[in-house]
């Protein structure tokens, strides 16, 4: 008990009374007992009476939060919500030694436990927390691949003497260096990924930049099986790229291949003998070390050898991410699979913007028909090659899928620049401006002075070129289309998809950053175009 002052010490002292009553506050915070946590030390009673010391008595206290957000790791209320888990479909990372720190744990952290099949390859043989971490080049025949193998070489003799990569600051070796094993990697990590698990329906190979919207997936998949049985009907889907007439899937922005379809590059009976593999590997080793990339090599494998040529699936596989990718009525109101250049704190937004919407739409509850409690409890895999009947004729327009609508919404809306400025003269212009800052509207249409050059230009386009004013007045009032521009000294780009963009440098001088570039959006245009394409998926995150 607290003594308690007489009444006239009390008046001659409103400070103490002052100090009294917070302290009082602050103890009952302080010391409030945490009523989840007696229930879970087995409902013992708090009774009076001496407690014995032998015995552990987990107390958890929770003290008011400050400013800082904190959060206990692992406490209940931040666990992440989850659709349901994917045994079928066998996830394959791609990274390198010298990045795999600053991308792979994040992906580990965020989207990665939905998907329990997961591998990860980089070129160096380590770990990752608990997870290994696989060497891709293990099996590459070192006289196809020629002096290439000096780097990695190299970074087995400095891991075996160091046991590390980098100085004193994080540093790593060279990118490029690191590079270039890159396009060795894609066969051999094929067949090791088909080995490990052969009887998958599905097999996804992203890179440790490729973020994936994780919850998308199972429905995704549940009609892609419907529609293509993942044990006949060969499936190497993802984002198209061509280079010199050779179709293949784009490698960051994920590729996706079935049963079906690897059991025609390798045939069940020829998957353990190795003689086969050999032959494989060192055939398209040797196409590698001639070759710039290893996505490539794996689509000239596919088409050859299987007889299955890569299709487009864009914008489901996705080369950029949420502030590069130029939204359009094309990917408005599409579902996303995956993402790519993604830092690792962007990742990391994806991420919270994954569960955000996941709270908002309760798709984390979401279960196909035919889902058991032995499924849920991971007594039972869910195979996408057979499933349950009701499975088969469930209604999937019933899920809400998370689309470029809700990432706009989400990231961008809240971000973009609004305020139309004045210009020099003190004219109003219809422009919010950002300087310093790519936009990529060069991307679409960009007039420069190559460009400009050719015959039939107008005299707008040509002027559109001189000033970031002439710029301007070209998207405003030339180009009816034109949502948003970007001007660097003698380039004038000019577009009708919006591009957030992002800062080019962070540091410097207002006069240093408006040569690097200036961004203008058209606001009114902007509302106008998006509320155009909303109108084909209404609703919004909010
Ligand atoms: C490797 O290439 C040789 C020569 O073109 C060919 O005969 C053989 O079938 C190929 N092997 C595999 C497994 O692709
Ligand atoms: C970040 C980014 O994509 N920057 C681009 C800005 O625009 C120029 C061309 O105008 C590109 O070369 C940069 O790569």
């Amino acid at each position: 008990m607290l003594a308690s002052p007489t009444p006239s010490s009390l008046r001659r002292s409103p400070l103490l009374v002052c100090i009294l009553v917070v302290l009082c506050i602050q103890s009952y915070y302080l010391f409030k007992y945490d009523p989840h946590a007696v229930s879970r030390s087995q409902g013992r009673k708090y009774g009076p009476g001496p407690l014995v010391a032998t015995e552990t008595v987990i107390v958890t206290r929770t003290a008011v939060v400050g400013p800082s957000g904190t959060d206990a790791v692992l406490q209940k209320n931040v666990a992440s919500v989850r659709g349901p888990p994917m045994n079928d479909i066998v996830l394959s990372i791609k990274t390198g030694a010298t990045v795999i720190h600053s991308r792979v744990p994040i992906q580990l952290l965020t989207f990665v436990p939905s998907f329990p099949n997961t591998l990860v390859y980089s070129d160096l043989k380590s770990k990752i927390g608990d997870f290994k971490v696989a060497d891709a080049l293990a099996r590459v025949s070192a006289d196809e691949a020629g002096s290439s193998l000096k780097y990695w070489r190299k970074l087995q003799e400095l891991q075996a003497q160091n046991d590390g990569l980098s100085d004193s600051d994080g540093k790593m070796g060279d990118l490029k260096d690191g590079w270039g094993l890159d396009k060795f990697k894609n066969v051999p990590i094929l067949i090791e990924t088909y080995q490990k698990f052969p009887g998958a329906s599905y097999y996804l190979f992203i890179d440790g930049d490729t973020s994936l919207i994780s919850s998308n997936w199972f429905p995704y998949l549940m009609e892609l099986s419907r529609k293509h049985d993942p044990m006949t009907s060969p499936i190497y889907w993802g984002s198209l790229a061509l280079l010199n007439d050779v179709p293949f899937g784009h490698g960051g922005s994920g590729y996706l291949i079935n049963q079906a379809a690897l059991r025609k590059l390798i045939p069940q009976d020829k998957l353990y003998d190795e003689a086969f593999l050999l032959d494989l590997e060192r055939n398209y080793t040797k196409l590698a070390s001639t070759s710039c990339c290893g996505d490539l090599v794996l689509g000239q494998a596919m088409t050859d050898r299987a007889g299955v040529t890569v299709q487009h699936k864009w914008p489901w596989y996705q080369g950029e991410t949420w502030w590069s990718i130029p939204y359009h009525e094309s990917n408005f109101c599409s579902a996303i699979g995956t993402l790519h250049h993604v830092l690792a704190e962007d990742m990391q937004e994806i991420w919270d913007f994954e569960q955000y919407m996941l709270k908002k739409t309760g798709m984390d509850k979401w279960r196909p028909s035919g889902w058991t409690q032995q499924h849920e409890g991971g007594f039972k895999e869910w195979k996408f090659s057979d499933m349950p009947r009701e499975a088969r004729s469930q209604d999937l327009k019933q899920y809400q899928n998370i689309l470029f609508r809700d990432m706009y919404d989400y990231f961008i809306s809240r971000k973009l620049p609004r305020v139309p400025e004045k210009d020099d003269d003190g004219t109003m212009t219809q422009s919010a401006r950002r300087v310093g800052w790519d936009n990529r509207s060069w991307k679409d249409n960009e007039w420069n002075k190559d460009k400009v050059k050719k015959e039939g230009t107008l005299d707008w386009q040509k002027n559109s070129i001189l000033s970031e004013r002439n710029c301007r007045i070209a998207c405003e009032v030339h180009d009816t289309s034109c949502i948003q521009w970007y001007y660097r000294d003698g380039i004038c780009g000019l577009s009708p998809k919006f591009n957030y963009g992002r800062r080019l440098r962070n540091d410097g001088t207002y006069d240093e950053w408006r040569k690097l570039g200036v961004s203008g959006w058209l606001p009114e245009r902007v509302e106008k175009k998006v509320s155009e394409w909303r109108s084909k998926c209404p609703g919004t995150y909010a």
